[in-house]
């Protein structure tokens, strides 16, 4: 199978970097094709960049659709477009926040979400609320940095969301944590080790769900909501 994983932001070496964490962890006959658009914002900080973001991220993943891809994932913490993927995908469309969390509350009682800035704890707020999490979501936590400060080699980012993600074990009473950040995947094996607790990252989760749905013989359902779009 082909698994088509868009990142919204137009950073290549997060591309790069997500789509490495996807191969690593798909199953041999997986195939996976990591995009981003040519152009909007480098990285998604807030609102007005998800709504700049979803025209590159529709077309990538129409682009993906005309290949062939058989599922896709969306690599933007704030599941940007996520409903409107899934109107214009034949196959499965998962958002990574939406897979992370379900894959939390299936191994803890309770998870903390460390993402970036404080402007993303809102959004992330109100898709735990979207995705019926609430009473599994202990918090959502910024670790201050920029998104792009987790691309730049020798920048204090990462030890910046270890120590977050250790305030949340003290404090949050959180027996797993999720990353809220598609930049954060390559750190996953590293902070599950400093922290002792699950360290869940979205990309490869989504990744194995995408495998698991479509093993199952599922895809996405076009008689309601996730309708195509009407010819205007
Ligand atoms: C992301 N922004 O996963 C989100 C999350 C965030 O460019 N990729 C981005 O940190 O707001």
């Amino acid at each position: 199978m082909r698994i088509h994983v868009v990142n919204p932001n137009s950073t290549s070496s997060m591309t790069d970097k997500i789509g490495a964490c996807a191969r690593s962890i798909a199953s041999p006959g997986t195939e996976i094709v990591a995009t981003n658009p040519g152009s909007g914002p480098a990285s998604i900080e807030g609102q007005y960049d998800e709504a700049m973001s979803l025209a590159g991220l529709l077309a990538e993943v129409e682009t993906g659709e005309r290949a062939g891809a058989d599922g896709f994932v969306v690599a933007c913490f704030d599941d940007v477009g996520l409903g409107a993927c899934r109107e214009i995908a034949s196959g499965p469309v998962l958002g990574i926040c939406e897979a992370a969390m379900h894959a939390a509350s299936m191994i803890a009682t309770g998870f903390s979400v460390v993402t970036t800035l404080e402007r993303s704890v809102p959004i992330v707020q109100d898709l735990a609320l979207r995705y019926g999490m609430e009473r599994r979501c202990r918090r959502v936590r910024a670790a201050d940095i920029p998104v792009l400060a987790l691309e730049e080699p020798g920048s204090n980012a990462r030890q910046k969301v270890l120590e977050e993600i250790k305030r949340a074990v003290r404090e949050d009473r959180c027996d797993a944590v999720i990353l809220g950040c598609a930049g954060m995947a390559d750190l996953t094996a590293w902070l599950t080790k400093e922290t002792g607790v699950p360290v869940i990252d979205g990309v490869a989760v989504a990744v194995k769900m995408v495998e698991a749905l479509i093993g199952a013989g599922l895809s996405t359902s076009k008689v309601g909501a996730y309708a195509r779009p009407l010819v205007k």
